[in-house]
């Protein structure tokens, strides 16, 4: 079994300080996070910006600050910004960071309810436009399902040439309106996709630490951090996204599966680095 790659998805767009009040905002918040995630054993940082005041954003100067001042602080960590932005954004905003070349950034392979009256868009064109220019940029796709249909999209675009082979999946799961947080639906996800590929699990909520185990049982890699989850348990708000990785680790260690470096993580991605 490969060695354990954590992502920490430290600030998100749609999770707000009132939520909790260490959600990062600032420049250097950010890199307060990140660099606490990396220093527990966070391998890629899953990068959202806001400006300021929290509102998010997809300005690629605000990204390439960002991902400027981790870089300094976290000197071998793999950047994965978001191309999923915050709902509402058109394509051009949030394609923005991958002008950047960055090693790796999502690519969300459907559109899903987010409850309420949101709906997160990324039409099959969207998809398309996305894929290519990351095949372009040189950029390695985190590839964003919500429900088994995405992952289904997902590989009709890699035999029409839009994503590579080698794919790496987020299963992302227990979203309001995507698919459930539970083992059947992950051993079925992990079971939809090629030989080949990898995965990693995002558990959204309280689902997170359990399907953090589940995926270290199953080979999978992890994502834990405030975009998906600002709770250590029940009640108790995570001090920073290190705590919650800091607790991926002890779940890993006592189920005897290694922790991957990011010179480790780039070899299990394939990614020739930067
Ligand atoms: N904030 C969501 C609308 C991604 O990072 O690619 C999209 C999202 C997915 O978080
Ligand atoms: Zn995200």
């Amino acid at each position: 079994m490969d060695k354990l790659i954590i992502t920490a998805a430290i600030c998100g767009a749609e999770v707000t300080k009132e939520h909790n009040p260490n959600v990062p905002y600032t420049v250097e918040e950010i890199v307060r996070e990140a660099k606490s995630a990396y220093d527990a054993g966070a391998s890629i940082i899953h990068l959202h910006v806001r400006s300021d005041d929290g509102t998010p954003t997809q300005d690629i100067n605000r990204f390439k600050e960002c991902m400027e001042a981790i870089k300094i602080a976290c000197p071998d960590v793999i950047v994965q910004p978001s191309t999923g932005g915050a709902v509402g954004m058109s394509n051009d905003e949030r394609i923005q960071p991958v002008n950047l070349s960055p090693e790796m950034a999502t690519l969300d392979c459907g559109t899903c309810n987010f409850g309420g009256d949101d709906i997160f868009v990324n039409t099959e064109n969207t998809i398309k436009e996305f894929g290519k220019k990351m095949i372009e940029q040189n950029v390695k796709p985190e590839i964003e399902v919500f429900d088994k249909g995405m992952v289904d999209m997902a590989l009709r675009l890699n035999k029409k040439g839009f994503i590579k082979d080698n794919m790496h999946f987020n299963f992302v799961m227990g979203v309001n309106g995507g698919i459930s947080a539970t083992y059947r639906d992950l051993i079925f996800m992990k079971e939809s996709i090629p030989g080949d590929a990898t995965f990693t699990v995002s558990g959204i909520g309280k689902a997170q630490f359990e399907m953090v185990a589940l995926s270290i049982l199953l080979g999978g890699h992890v994502r834990v951090g405030f975009e998906d989850n600002v709770y250590m348990k029940k009640g108790v708000p995570a001090k920073s996204n290190g705590e919650l990785v800091e607790k991926v680790v002890r779940i890993a260690n006592e189920l005897q599966r290694e922790i991957a470096s990011p010179i480790e993580a780039r070899s299990i991605l394939g990614l020739g680095g930067r």
